[in-house]
């Protein structure tokens, strides 16, 4: 019994030990670089990070062996903001069951000693309960409320013996304090699903403004998709009449067969900066990469600059995962000196972490090229860099 004891108390000194350390562990950027962002070396959360006390029943008598009884499979697509002073992340904990739900980690520096709050978010339910809520999009309205709009995953009853049919809708909550949500009915909009719908942070023709992502089924968007736009007069009965497509996909680009808009997008003086998923198929499977784009700052709906290409795409260990071949963001933070953290997760499974500035991400907007769309434009373009380079002697 006595060695039994001794055992337990080993263990759980070894599982204290090792969370601290992970908490504790300092985050460095990765060297070089492309000079559009830094990637940091160490994911900012994984599911290693979820408190002990959630995951143990750290009762001898009723757990002798010290066994994870609630595991946590993975931590990732996280909203973000800024507050009361700290980097505050709402993450997606998906536990060993497949539940995801929401729980809140700050950071005073943005790429360290994250550290969740002591509970999870308990997030009130409609009368229509969702089997899982998960990627909320955080937005500080000009109407003083944080809302948080995520995706509801419920089983489609119009396929009552096909156990897969899911379907998304947007859910909608609203709080002052990340502790204490209230949950306002779904958007209702006259697509026929919904995911990756997020709150325009400020009234536009004294509505409020969503980007949408419209989808026939589950997983495909089907015949339309793209980023949408459509205004409501309320939140507390969202409801778009008109929803218009501004975030096309398109054949051959990096959001071949389907896109979503990421976090909110930043204000700045050359126009609203966005970042966006897009997704294309390969032999492998679905390859999701985010890309940048800006539209303008009196018409939020009309895109201006929309550089070529990725910004960021999965790159060695972020490759492989759950959901291989994902890089997935939801949540972006700006500072008061114009620096802008990236929370992006990879391969469905962990949350890391990418830093740049306004000035940076405006630059990258401007002057990037392009999609062409043709090899022969790409081309065009890089021999365009070339001649430029010449003439100053490189
Ligand atoms: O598995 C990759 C991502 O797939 C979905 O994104 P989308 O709606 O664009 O297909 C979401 O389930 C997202 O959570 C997930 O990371």
């Amino acid at each position: 019994m006595l060695e039994k004891k001794n055992a337990f108390e080993s263990r759980l000194l070894a599982l204290q030990e090792a969370h601290q350390n992970l908490l504790e562990k300092i985050n460095k950027p990765q060297p070089i670089g492309n000079g559009i962002y830094q990637r940091w070396r160490n994911p900012v959360i994984t599911r290693e990070h979820a408190p002990l006390n959630w995951r143990y029943d750290l009762n001898p008598k009723t757990n002798p062996f010290l066994m994870e009884r609630i595991g946590v499979n993975a931590t990732l697509n996280a909203g973000a903001i800024m507050f009361n002073g700290k980097y505050t992340i709402v993450v997606r904990v998906e536990g060993n069951d497949r539940k995801s739900y929401f729980a809140v980690a700050q950071s005073d520096n943005g790429v360290d000693n994250f550290k969740f709050w002591e509970r999870p978010i308990t997030m009130p339910e409609t009368t229509n309960p969702d089997t899982n809520v998960y990627d909320m999009r955080l937005t500080a309205h000009q109407d003083g409320y944080i809302y948080g709009l995520f995706c509801t995953e419920r089983k489609d009853q119009n396929y009552p013996d096909d156990t897969s049919a899911a379907e998304a809708q947007c859910g909608i909550a609203r709080t002052t304090d990340l502790i204490n949500w209230e949950r306002l009915p779904d958007l209702i909009t006259h697509s026929g699903q919904q995911r990756n719908v997020v709150l325009h942070p400020e009234f536009v023709e004294g509505k409020y403004a969503l980007y949408t992502r419209p989808q026939d089924g589950f997983i495909t968007v089907g015949g339309g998709g793209g980023i949408g736009w459509g205004l409501t007069e309320s939140m507390e009965q969202a409801e778009i009449t008109n929803e218009s497509i501004i975030d096309e996909k398109f054949y051959h680009t990096i959001s071949e067969v389907k896109n979503g808009q990421g976090p909110a997008p930043i204000k700045t003086p050359a126009g609203w900066v966005h970042l966006a998923h897009g997704v294309r198929n390969t032999a492998a499977g679905l390859r999701y990469v985010l890309y940048v784009f800006m539209t303008d700052l009196e018409k939020p709906w009309e895109v201006i600059h929309k550089p070529g290409g990725h910004f960021i795409a999965p790159q060695g260990e972020e490759r492989v995962g759950d959901v291989s071949n994902v890089t997935f963001a939801n949540g972006w933070v700006r500072n008061n000196n114009d620096e802008v953290f990236i929370y992006y997760a990879s391969s469905d499974t962990r949350l890391h972490v990418a830093t740049t500035s306004v000035q940076q991400l405006i630059d990258y907007c401007l002057n990037t090229p392009e999609d062409g769309l043709r090899s022969a434009k790409s081309v065009q373009a890089l021999n365009q860099l070339i001649d430029a380079n010449k003439q100053l002697g490189y």
